[in-house]
């Protein structure tokens, strides 16, 4: 790879900002909350002591500021993993590359990746309004495909791969983990599992309106094979982390028991509880 990236290929605003996240590097902290909802941010910057910057550009709001005298940074990444292949790419920009030079930059720093979402249990006995941490991830959105260099194999995908019994949706999946000692922000978590990213919220998720989904059983059969629970990003979080030097987890409230038919009750209140509840654990 060339060391000197072409106009075309780090694109940048007037101002010197990445293209899509409108950020320049001094305006994110090392830890960084990710959060698919834009009306999430202010929520979770209301508890910071101090917001120092607001900035946003399509569905992608940051605000950097303190909390406990600690720096943080929160930003919405829309939904789905196309919007990740930028939030990624840009972030890790921000902090890995000379913006001005668009120069590769000899020494690395790591980011502290948090997403702070919100998904729907697989599993029949997962109770709503319950946190939940990733430890494994499916990818069914193909995106870390066009990268020459991932690759993830365990356990747990092994398994997965062998007994996948969809042949037209195989050759799409990858495999992703979370960044273990990060676990340790969150060693109290209702549940621990392995989570399905899917790129869509209905047929993919196994829901039909008036269109037929692929099979009637697919919920009960990826929980035959080891899914505890679905949303759309987290696939592409941690694939890029890895590739990029970076250190990711997941929590995700879950909001839907599928296999029960049950929505959360409350999901403001339940979002509330989430926001405190990451919020203490990363920052004390
Ligand atoms: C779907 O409603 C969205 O909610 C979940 C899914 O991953 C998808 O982005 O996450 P957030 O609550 O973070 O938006
Ligand atoms: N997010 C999803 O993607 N699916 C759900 O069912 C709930 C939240």
């Amino acid at each position: 790879m060339l060391n000197k990236l072409a106009a075309s290929e780090l694109v940048l605003n007037d101002d010197g900002s990445v293209y899509h996240l409108n950020l320049l590097p001094e305006d994110i902290a090392d830890k960084i909350i990710l959060v698919g909802d834009p009306d999430r941010v202010p929520k979770v910057s209301q508890y910071f002591d101090k917001v120092e910057i607001k900035k946003n550009k399509r569905e992608f709001y940051t605000h950097t500021g303190t909390l406990r005298g600690e720096r943080v940074t929160v930003m919405s990444t829309g939904i789905g993993t196309e919007n990740i292949d930028i939030v990624m790419n840009e972030l890790d920009a921000l902090v890995n590359i000379d913006l001005k030079n668009k120069e590769l930059k000899s020494d690395h720093k790591t980011l502290e990746l948090f997403r702070m979402g919100t998904c729907g249990s697989v599993n029949p006995d997962v109770q709503v309004d319950n946190m939940l941490v990733t430890q494994n991830v499916v990818g069914f959105d193909g995106l870390m495909h066009f990268y020459q260099d991932y690759h993830c194999e365990n356990e747990f995908s092994k398994n997965f791969i062998a007994k996948f019994p969809y042949e037209k949706i195989k050759p799409m999946l990858y495999f992703a983990e979370w960044a273990e000692d990060m676990g340790n922000y969150f060693a109290d978590a209702k549940y621990h599992g392995n989570t399905a990213t899917f790129p869509g919220f209905y047929a993919p998720q196994g829901r039909q309106l008036r269109l037929k989904a692929l099979d009637d059983k697919f919920l009960e059969t990826l929980n035959d094979l080891g899914i505890t629970n679905f949303e759309m990003e987290t696939s592409a979080i941690y694939a890029f982390s890895k590739l990029l030097g970076h250190k990711a987890i997941t929590v995700n409230n879950v909001i839907a028991n599928r296999r029960r038919g049950e929505f959360s009750a409350d999901h403001h209140a339940s979002e509330k509880s989430l926001i405190e509840w990451v919020l203490d654990r990363i920052i004390k």
